[in-house]
């Protein structure tokens, strides 16, 4: 796959790569040896990445991908499942307890207020595919397959894993995904609305790049509405919350606000009366 943007890696890491280029983030789970199955380094790290991008004013739209062109993820690191969570011997695991903190890692996916573009090349597989369900979009490459092996390997997401599934693909589909595990090539997965588009895999990065400078092209706070707003209803209470915090970054945005923040601090009586009572 060549690159088609000149891409600045920056931060500290061992299990993910970070780069930038052109407002885009690019975040690559790097340990292509075992299909970039994660283990608690790599969500440690990813969630830090994200982090970055999310406070970074110059980033508009993230890419998530895995390193070549095998797999973006094969799920949780199954060498080193202990028996209450993820183990091994990096410097996250050797706090001690077993960590299932995968889940972290989909809500803050779902609540970071700028799109993520999952990019698909190979296998997205197990805890994989749900991270890549709980992206905004999804570019596969030919090659990809997709699919769910919870109750072949011993374990099962009963979260946004399974209903999140069931509300991109019906829940008759969720059901085979999950019950019988088999797998899905991307065409199967684009018939089913589990992703947004299929290209040649030469021509991944390129399409998803052209993707993500589309999205660059429009109203960031509009696009930010529209994911809280279509989060919101699957979220229940919490997406509502999000949605309320939104709605109260705009507010404080207006000058009907501001005149009640300067206010209290010129000592005064606020003035609100001289804004419209909107119908
Ligand atoms: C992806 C598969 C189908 C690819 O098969 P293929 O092409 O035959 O390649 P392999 O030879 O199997 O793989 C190449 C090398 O990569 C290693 N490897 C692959 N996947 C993993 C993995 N997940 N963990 C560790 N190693 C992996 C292979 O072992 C091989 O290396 P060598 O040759 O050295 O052995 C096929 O590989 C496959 O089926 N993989 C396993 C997929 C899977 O079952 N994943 C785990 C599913 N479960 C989860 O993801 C847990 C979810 C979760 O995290 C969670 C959910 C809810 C609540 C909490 C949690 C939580 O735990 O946090």
């Amino acid at each position: 796959m060549g690159s088609v943007v000149d891409w600045k890696r920056s931060g500290d890491y061992t299990d993910i790569i970070y780069e930038t280029a052109e407002g885009i983030a690019k975040i690559t789970i790097n340990r292509p040896e075992v299909h970039n199955a994660f283990r608690p380094q790599t969500l440690f790290e990813l969630q830090q990445a994200f982090n970055v991008a999310r406070d970074d004013s110059s980033v508009g739209v993230i890419i998530f991908t895995g390193a070549g062109d095998r797999a973006f993820c094969s799920g949780g690191d199954q060498k080193i499942r202990g028996d209450d969570g993820y183990l091994g011997d990096d410097e996250v695991a050797r706090q001690g307890i077993g960590r299932l903190n995968v889940l972290d890692l989909q809500v803050q996916i779902r609540r970071l207020p700028k799109p993520v573009i999952c990019m698909v090349a190979g296998y997205s597989i197990g805890g994989g595919n749900v991270l890549q369900v709980c992206c905004d979009l999804t570019i596969a490459a030919d090659n990809a397959r997709f699919g769910q092996t919870g109750p072949k390997v011993g374990s099962f997401d009963g979260g946004y894993g399974s209903w999140l599934l069931a509300e991109t693909v019906g829940l008759k589909k969720a059901r085979e995904i999950w019950y019988l595990c088999r797998q899905y090539s991307a065409e199967e997965a684009l018939q089913m609305g589990m992703v947004n588009a299929v290209v040649p895999l030469e021509r991944l990065e390129e399409e998803t790049v052209a993707w993500a400078r589309e999205l660059l092209e429009k109203s960031p706070l509009a696009l930010r509405m529209l994911k809280g707003a279509l989060n919101a209803v699957s979220d229940g209470a919490a997406g509502m919350q999000q949605f309320a915090g939104d709605a109260t970054m705009l507010y404080y945005m207006s000058e009907e606000a501001q005149e009640g923040r300067d206010a209290f601090k010129e000592k005064r009586r606020p003035e609100f009366d001289k804004f419209p009572r909107r119908p």
